[in-house]
């Protein structure tokens, strides 16, 4: 049974615990936080008791209902209100789910910054999180194959830092002025609106085909990077390159980078497409049950950083959105920790309402002149106003916890009262002045002093045309199950393109990373196949691309998913090892029964036991929504046998590569079932482990530890 908390009860104590550590940020919304089961009565807006809201007022003559009256104040008040309940979706990210947490810095960077949030060790920065796929729309599947967006909020005390990261290093194009272009191409296709959440379509092949500079990053779309299992599980990163500014004024350019703890783990594709529709808030819930069951997800948050002399000594741009600063050249300093601890209370106003801007950084931390950088300090701002409004910026979930004042006034929705006689500066009083004022100010936001000089052009510098070097170098450093995942996701991207130049072209492009993944791409989507390489492999490897080397640095199964399936006649013995030792794992043990109402184990007795109610029946859930499954013996594996859901699991389950358990008489439902396989089963008595399958039998009843084993060797294979 899953250890769900009661969330009333988990919100209080959290509230607690957030504002004993600090986190000012809970404190600050709370003062606009409603409990609806205080009210006593509904009111209209304007706070009068309402007396009746179900029925509309109208004339009724005992036997027929006449017409309504439009003297109905408050049926048109809750019309009114119904009809005005949406706001624009995210022109892109419109998909998303969000959290609160904290970052604590463990090493300062004062030797690149004088950012306090950065420095300042003692410090316990409140963040929102908001996780989100760029494709689909607000109601669109959380498994898509899509990038993932990664944006992070810390309400420092110098103002709001934004982190408006993905969770993928690079990105498609290196100008902004491109935005528009690719995401009409990425977005469902003019004419009919189609596909949702999805870049199998020719438009997006036929865009970043003519932008080769796109290649670097559609192999990593085409990676299991773009399939995660949990937002928990994947990388952050801010993708642009910004600049530190140290207390001597000194400059560097910096990357930012979060990892999780947990590793970075993917779904299989055949899983994350039948998620979609099987359970297409897999990922909104998973977050959820993970903070819920206190599984608090956690990142390092690391800096790479190069010293503005150092600027020109890349191959690349370092400016190139496009390029990663490969680790072997700049490595990666672990300062901080990012936690989610915390759900929100309210989806809408919380998550929904959430904006972020590039353009928001804090003393210590500014810009480069990374072009699409550039653009995104113009666009965010932009698009919040469109999507909330000029004064986004007062909304709970949005406004600092630092003090902030200034001459801005009115605009619609202004909820802020500012007393005193002047609204502008310099003013008679000397009232709200800026830093620089009487010279004496500190701490107020100063731009880098750069140098700069050259010629208007609409051009990009040299080394932004060289597109396929850091596309090989990914590819080279992919284990070979993750390129044969890559193989498989343009064989299914590219078919669903109906165009012909559109999948042959693209069999070309791919000819120019590496030749035998273009004719295996060519053979399944049914392009001429490519002859001879496009551009030669350098055959050149980097560390920190495949997700196999973000081994969790202590491999845990809490938070994984659990189904235990039972009918009646179950081992309650073998039940109760693995539910109890999963538990103290901290992992999430589900029961799924053949019904939903008592199931009995085997010898139990029905008039005085109340057997187990399951979390599910078979027909409810499906094995992808789980980890690991686990069969105990006993007498039901006779009726387990003979449903066709029970097989359907485990085979599927296998497929997925998943953990799968048995004892006693289920070692031979398991082994029945994938006897079409050819395996080598262990079926000794002290649970064997087929390390490379993740099947685990016992013959007897005992030893559950054999299944947490192979349950964690499970997902770090995938
Ligand atoms: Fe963007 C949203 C990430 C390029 C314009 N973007 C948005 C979100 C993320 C990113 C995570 C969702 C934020 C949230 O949760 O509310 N975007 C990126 C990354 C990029 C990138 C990592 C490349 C480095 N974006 C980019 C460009 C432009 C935009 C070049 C425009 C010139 N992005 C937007 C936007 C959005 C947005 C239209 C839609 C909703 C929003 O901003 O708040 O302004």
């Amino acid at each position: 049974m899953a250890a769900t908390v009661a969330r009333g009860l988990q919100k209080a104590e959290d509230t607690v615990r957030a504002v004993s550590t600090g986190e000012k940020k809970v404190a600050d919304i709370t003062r606009d936080t409603v409990d609806v089961q205080q009210g006593k009565f509904i009111t209209t807006d304007h706070g009068v008791r309402v007396h009746n809201t179900d029925n509309w007022l109208r004339v009724v003559d005992g036997k027929h209902s006449g017409p309504s009256l439009l003297e109905d104040q408050i049926a048109r008040e809750k019309i009114h209100r119904f009809d005005h309940e949406r706001i624009p979706e995210r022109v892109v990210h419109a998909r998303g789910t969000g959290a609160f947490g904290n970052f604590r810095l463990k090493e300062s960077a004062a030797d690149v910054t004088s950012a306090g949030v950065l420095t300042d060790t003692s410090r316990n920065t409140p963040v929102f999180v908001r996780f989100s796929t760029v494709q689909g729309s607000r109601g669109s599947a959380d498994t898509v194959r899509d990038v993932r967006g990664f944006a992070v909020k810390f309400y420092t005390d110098e103002g709001n830092w934004d982190i408006v990261g993905n969770n993928i290093p690079v990105f498609f194009i290196q100008d902004s002025i491109k935005f528009p272009d690719f995401v009409h191409a990425v977005k469902p296709e003019p004419q009919n609106e189609v596909p949702q959440g999805q870049t199998a379509h020719n438009n997006f092949w036929d865009f970043v085909y003519l932008h080769s500079e796109a290649t670097h990053m559609f192999m990593w779309t085409m990676s299991d990077r773009a399939i995660p299992r949990s937002f928990r599980m994947m990388q952050g990163f801010g993708v642009n390159t910004f600049s530190l500014v140290n207390k001597e004024g000194k400059r560097h350019f910096v990357k930012f980078h979060f990892i999780p703890h947990l590793g970075v783990h993917s779904l299989v594709w055949d899983e994350a497409l039948k998620l979609a529709g099987q359970d297409p808030d897999f990922h909104r819930k998973d977050l959820v049950e993970a903070i819920d069951n206190k599984a608090y997800p956690k990142w390092d948050f690391a800096i790479q950083t190069i010293p503005e002399e150092n600027q020109d000594d890349f191959e690349f741009d370092i400016l190139d959105a496009t390029k990663i600063w490969p680790e072997e050249l700049v490595p990666l300093r672990v300062i901080g920790e990012l936690e989610l601890n915390r759900n929100v209370d309210e989806f809408f106003p919380e998550t929904e309402q959430a904006a972020f801007c590039t353009s928001h950084v804090v003393p210590g931390i500014d810009f480069s002149d990374d072009p699409l950088l550039q653009g995104r300090n113009f666009s965010y701002f932009d698009t919040q106003i469109s999507r909330l409004g000029i004064n986004w910026e007062e909304l709970p979930i949005n406004r600092p916890v630092c003090p902030m004042m200034n001459h801005n006034r009115d605009g619609a929705m202004r909820h802020r009262i500012t007393t005193g006689t002047v609204n502008y500066w310099p003013n008679r009083f000397e009232a709200c002045p800026p830093t620089n004022f009487k010279q004496g100010g500190k701490g107020g936001f100063t731009s880098y002093p750069q140098n700069i000089a050259g010629i208007k052009n609409r051009a990009l510098s040299p080394k932004f045309r060289e597109h396929h070097s850091q596309a090989q170098l990914f590819y080279n450093s992919l284990s070979e199950h993750e390129k044969a995942h890559v193989a498989k996701a343009f064989s299914f991207e590219l078919d669903h393109c109906d165009d012909p130049i559109v999948y042959e072209r693209m069999t070309l492009r791919l000819a120019e990373i590496e030749l035998p993944l273009a004719q295996q791409v060519a053979t399944m989507v049914g392009a001429p196949t490519p002859k001879k390489a496009g551009m030669q492999n350098h055959g050149k490897k980097a560390r920190g691309l495949s997700q196999v080397d973000f081994a969790p640095k202590n491999p845990t199964i809490a938070s994984r998913r659990i189904a235990i399936i039972v009918d009646d006649g179950y081992d309650p013995i073998a039940f109760a090892g693995i539910n109890g030792a999963a538990m103290v794992a901290g992992a999430l043990p589900f029961v799924i029964g053949s019904r939903r109402q008592p199931i009995f184990a085997d010898g139990e007795d029905r008039s005085s036991s109340k057997g187990v109610t399951p979390d599910h029946h078979y027909d409810g859930m499906r094995s992808t929504m789980f980890d690991a499954t686990f069969i105990p013996g006993g007498p039901h594996v006779q009726t387990l046998s003979k449903n066709g859901l029970v097989r359907h699991w485990i085979a599927e389950s296998f497929g997925h590569l998943k953990a799968i358990g048995a004892t006693g008489d289920a070692v031979g439902l398991v082994q029945r079932v994938l006897a079409g396989v050819d395996l080598q089963f262990s079926t000794s008595a002290n649970a064997g482990v087929m390390e490379s399958y993740g099947v685990v039998t016992a013959a007897g009843p005992q030893k559950p530890e054999g299944f947490k084993e192979a349950f964690q060797i499970l997902k770090d294979s995938t």
